[in-house]
């Protein structure tokens, strides 16, 4: 509620406690840091995604995990999300009853029966995201139901609500108002499910984000049970609440897209002219901030740099994960290792090596890690538009026998 703390929020802190860490440095050391580097998932993603438009003075490398891009948008799908599902729950406080475990580990596998082979080889990943839009789609691949839900097929309104949730929120004249999500295999597990399920009504997230933190006036009621939140979520209007977004009154004079999101995002310029490197890594099926809208990001920062943003600026997909770690994918990577090798000792990252966390994983086991891989499988994470492709030879466990190409 308080105008101040949601600039903190959006970019004051970073851009109040960077020099105050600099200056520490130079008291206890005498000078100051040889380099500096911002990184964080999820919202810190975000930080370093506005950070790296707003203060890239400050740093040579720049970080961005599963960056909450867009959040405010992102937010406002998550209840859109919310009212499709409820559309088709049989019980909408538990919003899962709307497209349940059984119902999506069948749509995953209808992926990956389209997809999986696409690039080269049937690992269960989908590694071929683009080609994979238009191969798959969700009405003519996935069963529809002739009688009672089973978990063997999904009703016409169900494909409607789930069509639609990939689709993104529009308003009444048919506007996108955030970003498409592609089909990947990644949802059919407990971390996309609580995004999607829990968090899109919940007076702790995407709601109370929604309704108190990025509205203008907030409306502090939604926090107070979780009736008011999913009342909230369910009778959010997209053609007349979504605009509360970019408004400013006399308390809250800076809009949420403002001080949430980089200002001009695509505008890396002093990051690019001082040197300054930037790696960007997310999960195809993050459960709340669309891969899609990441990409869409990464197109324009390459027009406006006329193809060569991957100079500075380099985005990695992770297939299969969720939001910062999680799902049946290779998620585990040293992105800052690579970041400070680009950085320090010029050597741009064509690959970055990921490990799955299967069974006796010393640092906890991955769950979503299917049976039938590798406990410690490995795979090229690829720059994007590139992608891992198996050579055709060698064990297809292995990064080195898969290739990093179009
Ligand atoms: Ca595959």
């Amino acid at each position: 509620m308080d105008p101040i703390a949601r600039v903190d929020y959006g970019y004051g802190a970073v851009q109040k406690l960077t020099p105050m860490a600099k200056a520490l440095i130079n008291q206890a050391y005498g000078k100051g840091p040889d380099r500096s580097y911002i990184g964080g998932s999820s919202n810190g993603g975000r930080h370093a995604m506005v950070a790296a438009a707003r203060f890239a003075d400050q740093y040579d490398g720049v970080l961005a995990n599963s960056p909450g891009f867009n959040l405010p948008l992102a937010a406002a799908a998550q209840l859109y999300s919310a009212q499709q599902f409820r559309r088709v729950a049989t019980d909408e406080t538990n919003l899962e009853t709307g497209f349940t475990l059984p119902e999506r580990t069948m749509v995953a596998n209808a992926i990956l029966a389209r997809c999986d082979a696409l690039d080269g080889v049937v690992d269960g990943l989908v590694q071929d995201l683009e080609a994979c839009r238009t191969t798959f789609d969700l009405d003519l691949h996935v069963p529809t139901c002739t009688g009672a839900r089973d978990g063997t097929c999904l009703t016409a309104d169900q494909k409607d609500a789930v069509g639609k949730m990939y689709r993104g929120p529009v308003n009444s004249d048919g506007r996108a108002l955030y970003a498409t999500q592609p089909y990947d295999p990644g949802l059919a597990t407990p971390g996309w499910a609580s995004w999607k399920f829990t968090s899109s009504v919940g007076n702790a997230r995407d709601p109370v984000a929604v309704g108190i933190i990025f509205q203008v006036p907030p409306d502090p009621g939604i926090a107070s049970s979780l009736a008011n939140s999913r009342n909230f979520a369910f009778n959010y209007n997209f053609d007349t609440d979504f605009p509360k977004l970019l408004l400013t009154d006399a308390t809250y004079t800076e809009n949420a897209m403002s001080f949430m999101t980089p200002p001009n995002p695509t505008k890396l310029n002093t990051l690019r002219d001082r040197g300054a490197k930037m790696i960007v890594v997310q999960g195809a099926s993050d459960g709340v901030f669309s891969i899609d809208d990441t990409r869409n990001w990464y197109d324009e920062l390459m027009k406006e740099n006329a193809g060569k943003a991957d100079a500075f600026a380099r985005f990695f997909i992770v297939p299969g994960m969720n939001h910062s770690s999680g799902g049946p994918a290779t998620e585990q990577y040293d992105a800052l290792a690579s970041l400070v090798d680009w950085v320090e000792n010029g050597k741009a990252p064509d690959r970055i090596v990921a490990t799955a966390r299967g069974a006796g994983n010393a640092g906890g086991v991955n769950l979503a890690v299917p049976p039938d891989w590798a406990p410690d499988r490995t795979r090229p994470l690829c720059p994007y538009p590139s992608v891992a492709r198996y050579n055709g030879s060698g064990d297809s466990e292995r990064a080195e026998n898969f290739s990093c190409r179009r």
